[in-house]
Parts: structure tokens; sequence; C-alpha cells
């Protein structure tokens, strides 16, 4: 529960020395002896911690997290060679300034900046960003969302110390990773959300100039049309010039303009334009409880890439079709490009999967036991069936919240799936 706890009311009563330091207050709880033993051996992050003289948030993970390191996408390799410098960029990530304690948070997800700001692993102004959310229900719950919409479940909230406040988590935030991982993930973990049409179209001609772009550039926005987007303007988008291709793929990215940062959906203005890289603009509408980009639906928003967000639509956007506008009561839109859909669409190949850079995600190549490692093959093997969404009304789009928590609940089941096959292969 998250009343506002008569702690809270007491600490701003007392003055901060008479609560205890970090580290006793680490001590004093035996679910936080292994995220202690971590600290320990990271003496500079210690050190910082203890002395800010702002409040911090500390998002600490409990025994049971802390044991599982090695499981965990994109975080195994580093726990597994215990590099202090990859997992000292990992404990940053837990280190949000500022004080964010259960009555400060609510029921919309927000995105709070974090100490990981080493450009190689965050090229994002101020530090990665983490999504921290209070879910309702019966017993609302605080719940922490990271790289792969992977959610960290709070079991205990606003623990206090003397130089802020700390939250235990069920499970480690995971810092994200650039945008070609990022979507590779997710097209094996939810096929609702596959990416790796879009991904693959890219470097689909011999201009992989916006690819690296995408890779390579600080606070970046992406709307990503999904597979089935992609499928259902086939062959219109595959006869495109290859000019004409990059051209229509650069109206789906949106840069920072002098600092802004990115696109989260929390600064998602009703009936706002945004410029695009391509250059004309996109306008954002809020109808039916979904945003829409001209005509197109956000089916999936905020998923945290290690240079910005990226949001996923349910239909392919054209710069020569900036005025489209939504049907908010129809689950689906109309594509903008031509299409020769059929009106029983159940499923086929998306395009351009076999364009995908066969080095995509295999940077972090897995050792036994690491489930991160997904190796895309650029020989044909990518090309994955998908099938349209099967909604029957458009009335009702999830929340955010609601959305976020079912991939995350899906990656988190994939994740589970790999280590019980993992579990028994070794056994
Ligand atoms: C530690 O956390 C686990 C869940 O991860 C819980 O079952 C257990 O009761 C906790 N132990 C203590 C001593 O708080
Ligand atoms: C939730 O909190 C944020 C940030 O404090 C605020 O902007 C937003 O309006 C709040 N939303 C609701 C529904 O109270
Ligand atoms: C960022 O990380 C890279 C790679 O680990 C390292 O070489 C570099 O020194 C770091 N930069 C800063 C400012 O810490
Ligand atoms: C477009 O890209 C494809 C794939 O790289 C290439 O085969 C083709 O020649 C290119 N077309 C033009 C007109 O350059
Ligand atoms: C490659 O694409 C970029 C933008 O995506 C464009 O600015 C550049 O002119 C293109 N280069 C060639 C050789 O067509
Ligand atoms: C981060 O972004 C800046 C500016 O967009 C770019 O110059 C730099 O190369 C990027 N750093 C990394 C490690 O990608
Ligand atoms: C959003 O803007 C559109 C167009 O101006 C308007 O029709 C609609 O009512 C607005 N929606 C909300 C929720 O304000
Ligand atoms: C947009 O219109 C121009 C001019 O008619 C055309 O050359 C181009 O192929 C169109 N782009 C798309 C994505 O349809
Ligand atoms: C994208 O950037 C990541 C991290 O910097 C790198 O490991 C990966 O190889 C790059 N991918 C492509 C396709 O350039
Ligand atoms: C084009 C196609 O295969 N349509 C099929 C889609 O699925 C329905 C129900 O299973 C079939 O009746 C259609 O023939």
């Amino acid at each position: 529960m998250y009343f506002l706890s008569l702690s809270i009311l007491l600490a701003s009563l007392i003055s901060p020395s008479l609560q205890a330091s970090l580290q006793d207050t680490l001590a004093s709880h035996p679910n936080l002896t292994s995220f202690a033993e971590q600290l320990g051996k990271l003496p500079g992050i210690l050190d910082r911690l203890e002395s800010s003289d702002t409040p911090l948030t500390i998002l600490a993970p409990d025994n049971a997290a802390m044991a599982k390191t090695i499981y965990y996408p994109v975080l195994g390799p580093a726990f597994q060679s215990a590099d202090p410098e990859e997992t000292r960029f990992i404990m940053q990530y837990h280190v949000l300034p500022g004080q964010h304690t259960s009555d400060m948070m609510n029921s919309t997800f927000q995105y709070y900046s974090t100490w990981l700001d080493n450009s190689t692993y965050a090229n994002v102004t101020g530090g990665q960003k983490v999504g921290g959310v209070i879910q309702a229900g019966a017993i609302p719950q605080m719940v922490w969302t990271s790289g792969f919409s992977s959610r960290s479940i709070v079991r205990e909230a606003d623990i206090e110390f003397d130089g802020g406040v700390l939250h235990i988590i069920d499970s480690l935030v995971i810092p994200p990773t650039s945008f070609p991982d990022t979507a590779s993930r997710f097209s094996l973990a939810v096929e609702l959300y596959g990416l790796n049409s879009f991904v693959g179209a890219m470097y689909a001609t011999p201009n992989t100039t916006l690819a690296s772009l995408l890779n390579t550039t600080t606070d970046v926005t992406i709307f990503a049309p999904n597979n089935v987007a992609m499928e259902s303007v086939t062959p219109t988008i595959t006869d495109l010039s290859n000019a004409t291709l990059q051209d229509l793929l650069a109206y789906h990215v949106v840069l920072s303009q002098s600092g802004s940062g990115s696109l989260f959906s929390t600064s998602f203005g009703n009936d706002t334009k945004i410029t695009t890289l391509q250059g004309e603009s996109l306008t954002l509408t809020f109808s039916s409880n979904s945003w829409f980009v001209n005509s197109a639906r956000i089916i999936n928003q905020d998923l945290l890439l290690s240079n910005g967000v990226m949001h996923v639509l349910d239909n392919v956007l054209s710069p020569n079709a900036t005025n489209a506008q939504p049907v908010p009561a129809s689950a689906t839109q109309a594509p903008v490009l031509q299409t020769t859909l059929a009106a029983e669409f159940n499923s086929s190949m998306a395009p351009f999967t076999t364009n995908l850079p066969n080095a995509v995600v295999t940077t972090e190549q897995g050792t036994d036991g690491y489930v991160g490692s997904v190796t895309v093959s650029g020989t044909g093997g990518g090309a994955i069936q998908t099938s349209r969404p099967s909604s029957s009304s458009g009335s009702g789009g999830s929340s955010s919240g609601a959305v976020n928590a079912r991939v995350g609940e899906m990656v988190m089941i994939w994740v589970g799936v790999v280590v019980f096959g993992l579990a028994l292969l070794m056994a």
C-alpha cells in the first residue's frame, strides 16, 4: 500500500543526520546483502552515492534478483566476467537523481534520468531513462521498466536513508541497447511487435547513412511500423526506388531539436506537429484512448533504446500522406501506401528481413547460460511469420501501462522459457 508513510512524515521533520547511512540501511535489510556486496566491489559508485549532496533514488535488487544476473539479456556477460567497468555502468542505471517516492508517482508512466550517462552505453542527454509507474489494482504496485520493456516489481518501497530513498526490486533494470538490437529482440519475443522488417528496410539499399545515423545519434525518436504493417503495403514498398525508400524511412525518425531530448509519450501533445528527419511533419493526435501518428495507431509506446526511444505503429507512414487522418473507432487503419491486401489477411512473409545486417545483435555473443545472445541470420532465415492482430474493437485501446506490462511479461516468459531450456540441457 502506498500511503504517505509515517517515516516520510518523520523524515521531513527530523534532521537527515538522524537517518541511517546507506551502508547501515543496506545492512539492516537481509534481502540486500548481495547488492551491498556488489556495491562494495565498486568503490567509485559507493563513494559517489555516499557523498551526493542532492537526494537520490536507488533501485536495489533483492538477493534473488542478484542471484540470477547471468541469465539476464545484456547483463549476463558483464556479471559472468565480473568486468568492473561493465558492472559499474549497470549499477549506475540503478541510481536516479532526485527523490522519487510512491506518493510522488501515479498510474501514468514517467521517465526518470539515471546515472548511466557514458555515451558508449547510453547516448541520452542527462543520462539513460527508466520508466516508473504505480500500477492500479487491489494492491497498488510500484513498477520500473527498462530495456526490452523489462519489468522490475518493487517488493518494498520508500525505504529512507540519509541520502535519499531506496526501493527493493525483484529483478535488475536492464540498460537499453541499440535500435537494431532492441528491435530484433522484440521480433523474437512478441509477434505483434515484430519490427525486423522495418530494420531490414534500413539496410535494403546500398545507402546505410540512415541506419548508422540511428545507431550513433543522441536522443533519437523512432516511429517503427510493425511487420504486419510492412507486409500490408508489399509489394508497393519493395518496389520503391532506393532513394524513395530511404526518404520514406527518414519520415519515421525525429531528431532532438537543440537538446529537447527524445519524444516520450509523456511529452506528446494532442494535435501537434513534429518535424521529421525527412523534412515533412507528422501530426500526433489522441483519440479513443490511443495516440495516432498521422493515421497510424501507436500500439506500443516508449520502448527505450540506448540512444532514445521507439514507438511501434500499426501502419507505415508516407511523406506524401502527411494529412492522413485516423479513424479511431476502427481497430485497423487503411494503409497510406497502395495495398493489394486481401480483406481476409491471415499471415505471410514480412519484406526486407533478408536485408538484416548479420552483425546486428551478435556483439554480446553469449557464453553458456546467457539468454540475450540472439543471432539474426542475414541469409533468409530472418523472415518470420506474422498475422494481423485480431482485435475486435478499436474503441477500447489499452492504456500504455497495460500494453507495456503485457510486452514485459511476454519478454520475461520468453526469457523464462530459454532459461528453462538451458537448465534442461545442462541437467
Ligand atoms: C526476500 O525476498 C523474497 C522474494 O524475492 C521473499 O520471498 C523473502 O521473504 C524476502 N526475505 C526477507 C528476509 O525479507
Ligand atoms: C502523474 O504525475 C505526473 C508527474 O508528476 C503528472 O504530470 C501527471 O499529471 C500525473 N497524472 C495523473 C493522472 O495524476
Ligand atoms: C565510457 O565507456 C568507455 C568504454 O567502457 C570508456 O572507454 C570511456 O572511458 C568511458 N567514458 C567515461 C567518460 O567514463
Ligand atoms: C538499389 O539497391 C539494390 C540493393 O542494394 C541494388 O541491387 C540496386 O542496384 C539499387 N538500385 C539502384 C537504382 O541503385
Ligand atoms: C544517403 O542517404 C542520406 C539520407 O538518408 C542522404 O542524405 C544521402 O544523400 C544519401 N547518399 C546517396 C549517395 O544517395
Ligand atoms: C552519441 O551521439 C553523438 C551526437 O549525436 C555522436 O557524435 C556520438 O558518436 C554518439 N556516441 C556513440 C558512442 O554512439
Ligand atoms: C485532439 O485534437 C483533435 C483535433 O483537434 C480533436 O478533435 C480532439 O477532440 C482532441 N482530443 C482530445 C482528447 O482533446
Ligand atoms: C511521393 O511522391 C513523389 C512525387 O510524386 C514520388 O516520386 C514518390 O515516389 C512518392 N513517394 C512515395 C513513398 O510514395
Ligand atoms: C549499432 O551500435 C551498437 C552499439 O554501439 C553496435 O554494437 C552494433 O554493431 C551497431 N549495429 C549496426 C548494425 O551498426
Ligand atoms: C486468405 C486466407 O487464407 N483466408 C483465410 C483466413 O482465415 C479464415 C478463417 O480461418 C479462412 O476462412 C480464410 O479462408
